[in-house]
C-alpha cells in the first residue's frame, strides 16, 4: 500500500487529499452548472443577482468529489461487488497515513488536532481584526457589511472547529486505549468523521468571496432568507459539523458501550470517558436537529419553500426554537469534554485519588439532562409567553446545581493534595477559575429582569468567552500538554509552554473582564460602533486582546520548535500517571495492546500504596505508577 521507493511524484498520486482537492473544485464547477441548467426560466430565480441553488448544487458535488477522491466510496463498492469485509485502510506507518482515509484512530487523532488547530488559528486572526476595527469608536477598518461579515466568520468558525476540538483528538485517539481495546466500533465512520470537518472550515471561509454573511453564528430567519450567497455557505458548512457531529457521537457510544476491556467496569471508566459519553449523547440528540433546521432555510432559500417566511405563512420565530434546541446543548458539548479533562488531569498532579467520583458522574448526566430543558432563556426577550419565563429561569438556574458537583470534585481533589504546578495541571486550575466567573456571569442572564437589560450587549460577549474560551480552550490546552507528547513522542519546551500560559492566563481575563463593565454600560454587539465614552475601555481590551494573540503565538512558536526542530523524545510516562494510556510504550503500536488487558482497578488510587496498577499489562510493568 505504501510506496516507498517510488519517486515522489508517484506518491503523491493516489487515492488522498491532493485528487481529494482536484476532484472537489471539480465538483463544484459541475455542480454549479447543473444546478445553472435547472433553474432556467424558474419563477424565484426571476428578479434576484444570485442562484442559491446552482451553488448548493455547487457544494453538494464538491463534497461528494471530495470523498471519492479521498476513496470513501471503495469500501461499499467493494462490499457490492461482494468482497468479504476487510479493514485494508489500516496503515501501520509512513506520513502518507496522514493525508488519506486511514482506520487507525490515533492517525484520526492527530489529523483532527492539526485540523482544529488551524481553523482555530484562522478564526483568532478574525478576532484581532475585529479587536483592531474596534480600537476606535467610528467605523474605520471595515465598514459595517465587513464588520458583520467578520463577527459572524469568527464566531461560525470557532464554535464549529471548537465542537470537535477535544472530542475530535483527544477522545479519538484515547477512549479506546483508555478502555483497553483496539480501536473504534466503527474506524470508517470515525475516518468519515474527520474527512467532513476540512470541507466544513473551506466552505465557510469561501463566504468570504460569496459577500460574507449578517446573522453572527446564530443564523436567524429573516435575515438569513435575505441574505447574499454567503449564508449559503454558511448553511452548508454548519450541517456538515452538524453530520459530523451525529456520526462522532454515535460511534463513541458504541465504542463505550461494546468495546471495553474485561474488568472495565462502569465504575472504573476514566472520567474523561465520561465526559466523552454524555457529550456523545448531547451529539446524537442535538446536532441532528441543526442539520435539519439548516436545510429546511437551505429550502427556503432554493426550492421556495416557507418554513421560516412569515410573509408566506412560516414562522421565524420558529427558527430561533430549533436554532436553540440545538444551540443550549450546543454549549454543553463545549463544557462537558473540558470537565472531562480537566478532572483526569488534577488527581495526577494532586497525587490524590479523584474526589467524589461518583458526584462527578452525576454532575456530568445532570447536565446533559437539563441541558435540553432551558433553550428558551436565549429567548426571553424574543416574544416568549411571558408566563413560561419563570420556568425557563428556574431550569436554567438549576443547572448550576450539577455544575456545582464539578467544583466541588475538583477542590476536593485538591484539598491536601501535593500539587506540582506543571503547565497541564496550571491550565487545569485556570479553567476553574474562568469557568467560576463564566457560570456566575451566566446567573445574571437566566435571571429574566437583568436579562432585560444586558441581552445584546457586550455583557453575553464576556460571559461566552468565559465559559466557552475560558473553560474550552483552555482545557484544549490542558488536554495538548498532557496527552500530545504521548501522541507525537516528543516532548514540549518547558519554558515556552510556561510563558505561553501566564500570557495567555493573564491577557484572556485582562481582554475579557472588562467587557462586562462596557456590557453594562451600553455597549451593543455585532455592532462596529461605540459611544465614545467607552473609548477607553476599548483601546485597553483590544490591546490585551492582541497580547493574548501574541500568547497563542508564543504557543505556535513551541510546538513547531518542539515537534519539528528540537525532536527531543518524551518520556511513556512524564507525569507518572496511572491511567491505561500511559502504561503503553511510546509511540503507541498499531495494535495498542499486544493482549486484550484485563482491568482491574481505575486510574485514580494515587497515594494508596495497596493500589493495584490499572491493568496486568505484559511484559514489563516497568512504567506502572503506583504511590506518589
Ligand atoms: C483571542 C481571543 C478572542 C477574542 C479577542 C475574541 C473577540 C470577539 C469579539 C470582539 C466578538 C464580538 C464582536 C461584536 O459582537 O461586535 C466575538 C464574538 C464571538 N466570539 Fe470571540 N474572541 C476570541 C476567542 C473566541 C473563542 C476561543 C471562541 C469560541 C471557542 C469565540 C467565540 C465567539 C462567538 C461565538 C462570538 C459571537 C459571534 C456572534 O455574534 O454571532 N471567540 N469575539
Ligand atoms: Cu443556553
Amino acid at each position: 500500500m505504501n510506496g516507498t521507493g517510488r519517486p515522489l511524484w508517484r506518491r503523491l498520486i493516489g487515492q488522498n487529499v491532493l485528487s481529494a482537492l482536484a476532484l472537489g473544485i471539480g465538483g463544484y464547477a459541475l455542480g454549479h452548472w447543473v444546478g445553472t441548467r435547472i433553474t432556467v426560466g424558474m419563477d424565484s430565480q426571476l428578479g434576484t443577482d444570485q442562484n442559491d441553488l446552482a451553488i448548493f448544487m455547487g457544494f453538494v458535488f464538491a463534497l461528494l468529489g471530495w470523498l471519492i477522491g479521498l476513496g470513501f466510496l471503495n469500501y461499499p463498492m467493494s462490499r457490492l461487488a461482494g468482497r468479504p469485509p476487510s479493514l485494508r485502510e489500516k496503515e501501520e506507518a509512513g506520513p502518507g497515513r496522514y493525508f488519506r482515509l486511514c482506520t487507525d484512530h490515533k492517525v484520526v487523532g492527530l489529523q483532527y488536532f492539526v485540523t482544529v488547530l488551524l481553523f482555530f488559528l484562522i478564526a483568532g486572526l478574525n478576532a484581532m481584526f475585529i479587536r483592531a476595527e474596534l480600537l476606535t469608536p467610528n467605523e474605520k477598518l471595515w465598514n459595517a457589511n465587513q464588520y458583520l461579515s467578520l463577527v459572524s466568520l469568527h464566531g461560525t468558525m470557532m464554535l464549529m472547529m471548537m465542537s470537535a476540538a477535544i472530542l475530535g483528538p483527544f477522545a479519538n485517539y484515547f477512549v479506546p486505549i483508555m478502555i483497553g481495546a483496539r480501536r473504534m466500533a466503527f474506524p470508517r465512520l470515525e475516518s468519515l468523521s474527520f474527512w467532513l470537518v476540512p470541507p466544513a472550515g473551506l466552505i465557510l471561509l469561501s463566504a468570504i468571496f460569496l459577500g460574507g454573511f449578517p446573522t453572527g453564528w446564530t443564523g436567524y430567519a429573516p435575515l438569513a432568507n435575505e441574505a447574499r450567497a454567503g449564508m449559503d455557505a454558511y448553511l452548508f458548512s454548519f450541517a456538515l459539523i452538524g453530520l459530523s457531529m451525529t456520526i462522532v457521537g454515535t460511534n463513541m457510544i458504541a465504542t463505550v458501550l461494546t468495546m471495553r476491556a474485561p474488568g472495565m467496569t462502569w465504575t472504573r471508566l476514566p472520567i474523561f470517558v465520561w465526559g466523552v459519553i454524555c457529550t456523545s449523547i448531547l451529539m446524537v440528540l442535538a446536532a441532528p436537529v441543526l442539520f435539519s433546521t439548516l436545510a429546511m432555510v437551505a429550502l427556503d432559500r432554493t426550492a421556495d419553500t416557507s418554513f421560516f417566511l412569515a410573509s408566506a405563512g412560516g414562522s421565524p420565530f420558529l427558527y430561533d426554537n430549533l436554532f436553540w434546541f440545538f444551540g443550549h446543548p450546543e454549549v454543553y458539548i463545549l463544557a462537558l469534554p473540558g470537565f472531562g479533562i480537566v478532572l483526569e488531569i488534577l488527581p495526577v498532579f494532586a497525587r490524590k485519588p479523584l474526589w467524589g467520583y461518583r458526584l462527578a458522574v452525576a454532575g456530568m448526566v445532570g447536565v446533559t439532562l437539563l441541558s435540553f430543558m432551558v433553550w428558551q432563556h436565549h429567548l426571553f426577550v424574543s416574544g416568549i409567553n411571558s408566563d413560561l419565563r419563570p420556568f425557563y429561569m428556574l431550569t436554567t438556574e438549576l443547572i448550576s446545581i450539577p455544575t456545582g458537583f464539578i467544583f466541588l470534585n475538583g477542590l476536593g481533589t485538591l484539598w491536601r493534595g501535593h500539587i506540582r504546578f506543571t503547565v497541564p495541571m496550571l491550565f487545569s486550575l485556570a479553567f476553574f477559575s474562568n469557568f467560576l466567573l463564566g457560570g456566575l456571569s451566566g446567573v445574571f442572564l437566566s435571571d429574566v429582569p437583568s436579562d432585560v437589560s444586558t441581552h445584546g450587549s457586550y455583557f453575553v460577549m464576556a460571559h461566552f468567552h468565559y465559559t466557552i474560551m475560558g473553560g474550552l480552550v483552555f482545557a484544549f490546552f490542558a488536554g495538548i500538554y498532557y496527552w500530545l507528547p504521548k501522541m507525537t513522542g516528543l516532548r514540549f519546551n518547558e519554558l515556552l509552554a510556561k510563558i505561553h500560559f501566564w500570557g495567555m492566563f493573564v491577557f484572556f481575563n485582562c481582554t475579557f473582564a472588562p467587557l462586562f463593565a462596557a456590557g453594562m454600560l451600553g455597549m451593543p454587539r455585532r455592532v462596529s460602533i461605540y459611544a465614545p465614552r467607552l473609548h477607553g475601555i476599548n483601546i485597553f481590551v483590544s490591546i490585551s486582546a492582541f497580547l493574548l494573540g501574541l500568547s497563542i503565538l508564543v504557543f505556535l512558536v513551541n510546538l513547531v520548535y518542539s515537534m519539528v526542530i528540537a525532536r527531543i523524545p518524551a518520556e511513556a510516562n512524564p507525569w507518572q500517571s496511572r491511567g491505561l494510556e500511559f502504561q503503553l510504550p511510546t509511540p503507541v503500536p498499531v495494535t495498542n495492546f499486544e493482549r486484550t488487558p484485563v482491568i482491574q482497578a481505575d486510574p485514580y488510587g494515587y497515594g494508596e500504596p495497596d493500589a493495584l496498577p490499572v491493568a496486568a499489562l505484559s511484559p514489563s510493568p516497568a512504567t506502572v505508577a503506583g504511590a506518589g
